[in-house]
């Protein structure tokens, strides 16, 4: 071995990251809230024409957001200060449009004020969201708007003790109330807000603010709303090419391979679908699968997660939205329980000079500082990780020194089982930091090979995992053909049902793949862990006879089969000059039918939500009777599986008429339509 100073450091390659954006990309995981008028006029854009009266939490407790976050075990919040509304959460001295001519606090609020504070307290950091766009403000499009944002900017800079980050928004001009003017306004969004002079207000104000819009400078998009990154996803980008409001914002996904600055991606996601609270969407909140899916395809590859709550209108953040972001919290500690890889001896095909400073027991010390790399001239290079005795493992996390440069462009991960070895996967950029989830495997070797890497590799850190399974009930679904697909939230876990409504269990029915019942049926389904027996809660699902025979009359669109896939997640609608609008299906025999059931349509955007009905049967599908007349109640706020039922009658046709819909135009939707036999 060769003593450490003779063996110098590797050159840092291509951008590196700033010391702001070090300590922020270590937050990993933080809190979005967005929260103004539109919580309580239940829409998601509001076009600043609202009363500001309208502003009334009665039980509004930043305190308990606070607690909520940390708990969850994220490291910061970022607020709607203002959204494109304009409508402002502080008593900005710039416009009336504010929290001051609301009843809440009776004008003396500062919500700002009660974050920041909360914040401090629960030893978070805080951040604030901007809209560049103020769909109230009169001289928004003129250059007297960028004088009056810039001074509101300054505000928030300044009043609220450290902000962590600022945060721009590319959704920019179109049509507003504008002060009365009420017309569509655009700006030209590379040069309108001259970015370059605005951000040197935050650096000023506030040195250690990361600056976040779809070009960053410090942090961009991600170029998705659903959780996600790409697997391949550069920290670097050519900057100058791209602006808040970029066209070709699906290549913010993976970040640009010879990118000119460092610019790392945040995912921003909403634990629901709507950015603000809708009780519409109290039924929609993520689930744990789906929020484990979010973690590990964010903060797993190599960006941050900033992960939303829509406070509701009390203003407090909402239970089922408390109780998932804890179940995730406490999978994840789970998870990352025990590191394995720190039991290992672990050896490298080359370390840098011979030198110890370098040696891959440099991936397990567990200081982020120290790491292991490789001669200058060596791009290729491996580190096993040895046991005496054979591990199981799902879990692999690896780390660069990113102070160094992003380097890494094709990695794979083998494992030595029985005596020879499996590749695992191959796997291309790692970053900050790669969580892949693998298989659950034993073995007695593990092996990280990078196989190609812009300049020698330089990793600080490894671990390694058995994470627990995931025991979430079962999803259970029918499609038209009566074809029964049963999903589990962890493929290791074996599946067992039951036909008969007893408790499934080990003894029951094995699920082995998609299989068919054409009758009514109650399908009850739980997974089991085959070594342990541990099993998930029962999920159970009631089925009428199959959709197989029905047919839509009189509509060719072919997407209105949508109706009956039994997919809960797709619809189909029609529209026409004024209501009723009418679906009429032939069910292609005589049923005995004693009701029907309608969901409406699922999306973010959904429309035609019938709420007004009316219910007929047929036997010849021309001459038609009423069974059922009435309102599908509070559909608007709780779009959820509606019922009906009436005196069981025989028929092969059936029409559902739709009277009126929650938005008072003339189209009506559909998720699903079904109805309830003898
Ligand atoms: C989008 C906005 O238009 C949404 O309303 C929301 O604020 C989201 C975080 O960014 O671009």
């Amino acid at each position: 071995m060769v003593s450490c100073e003779e063996v110098p450091p590797p050159e840092a390659y291509g951008p590196t990251p700033t010391t702001r954006q070090l300590e922020w990309q270590e937050m990993e995981y933080y809190a979005f809230i967005h929260f103004s008028i539109n919580t309580f006029t239940d829409i998601e854009w509001g076009y600043g024409d609202k009363d500001p009266k309208l502003f009334n939490p009665t039980e509004l407790d930043t305190k308990q957001w606070a607690k909520v976050i940390k708990e969850a075990g994220m490291k910061g919040i970022i607020l709607t200060a203002k959204h494109h509304d304009g409508f402002c959460l502080w008593p900005s001295k710039y416009t009336d449009y504010s929290v001051k001519n609301s009843p809440w606090r009776d004008g003396k609020g500062d919500l700002l004020k009660e974050l920041s504070e909360a914040c401090k307290e629960y030893g978070l950091k805080f951040g604030v969201y901007l809209s560049p766009w103020d769909r109230n403000h009169p001289q928004y499009g003129k250059p007297e708007y960028i004088t009056y944002f810039r001074n509101q900017l300054k505000e928030l800079l300044t009043n609220y003790g450290e902000v962590f980050e600022v945060w721009f928004d590319g959704a920019n001009g179109g049509s507003g109330y504008y002060g009365g003017a009420n017309e569509t306004r655009s700006v030209d969004r590379k040069t309108y807000y001259d970015w370059e002079n605005t951000y040197k207000i935050v650096r000023e104000l506030q040195p250690n603010a990361m600056l976040f819009s779809d070009a960053g400078p410090d942090t961009r998009w991600c170029g998705t709303e659903e959780g996600w990154v790409g697997e391949t996803n550069w920290s670097t980008l050519n900057r100058d090419e791209v602006w808040p409001g970029f066209p070709d914002y699906h290549e913010l996904r993976y970040g640009h391979e010879d990118g000119t600055h460092w610019v790392p991606a945040e995912v921003d996601v909403s634990v629901r679908p709507g950015w603000f609270y809708h009780r519409s969407e109290d039924h929609k909140v993520k689930t744990l699968p789906e929020m484990l899916d979010i973690y590990y395809n964010s903060v797993g590859r190599n960006a941050t997660l900033l992960l939303n709550f829509p406070v509701d209108k009390r203003g407090l953040i909402h239970e089922t939205d408390v109780n998932v972001v804890t179940e995730l919290a406490e999978s994840l500690k789970e998870d990352f329980k025990n590191n394995l890889a720190k039991k290992a001896k672990i050896q490298a095909t080359q370390i840098r000079g011979g030198s110890s400073l370098y040696n891959p027991e440099k991936l397990i010390d567990g200081h982020k500082d120290t790491y292991w790399t490789t001669d200058d001239n060596v791009t290729k290079a491996s580190v096993t990780l040895s046991y005496d005795k054979s591990v199981e493992f799902n879990r692999l996390l690896v780390q660069e020194h990113i102070e160094l440069g992003q380097r890494v462009q094709e990695f794979s991960i083998e494992a030595y089982v029985d005596s020879s070895w499996k590749k695992l996967g191959d796997y291309t950029t790692i970053g900050y930091k790669r969580i892949l989830r693998l298989p659950t495997v034993k073995a007695s070797q593990i092996r990280i090979s990078i196989n190609k890497s812009k300049a020698c590799p330089v990793l600080s850190n490894l671990e390694l995992y058995k994470a627990p399974k995931v025991y979430t009930k079962p999803i259970i679904k029918r499609d038209k053909q009566g074809m029964v697909r049963i999903e589990n939230a962890d493929n290791e876990l074996d599946i067992f049902y039951t036909l008969d409504g007893n408790e499934p269990d080990k003894g029951s029915l094995k699920y082995n793949g998609p299989f068919t019942i054409e009758n009514k049926a109650i399908i009850k389904a739980v997974s089991i862990d085959p070594i342990t027996s541990k099993r998930s809660p029962v999920a159970s699902r009631s089925f009428d006879i199959a959709r197989k025979k029905w047919n839509i009359l009189e509509i060719e669109d072919e997407n209105a089969l949508k109706v009956m896939d039994g997919e809960e997640n797709t619809s189909w609608g029609q529209s026409a000059n004024k209501l009723p609008i009418d679906l009429k299906i032939d069910l292609g025999e005589n049923q005995k039918i004693r009701g029907f059931k309608y969901l409406p349509d699922q999306n973010r955007w959904s429309s035609g939500i019938i709420i007004d009905y009316k219910f007929y049967t047929s036997n010849d599908g021309e001459n038609w009777e009423l069974q059922s007349v009435g309102e599908f109640s509070n559909i608007k706020n709780s779009p959820i599986w509606q019922t009906k039922t009436f005196e069981a009658v025989n028929a092969r046709y059936i029409k559902l008429s739709a009277l009126r819909n929650t938005d008072g135009n003339f189209k009506a939707g559909y998720a699903e339509i079904n109805i309830i036999t003898e």
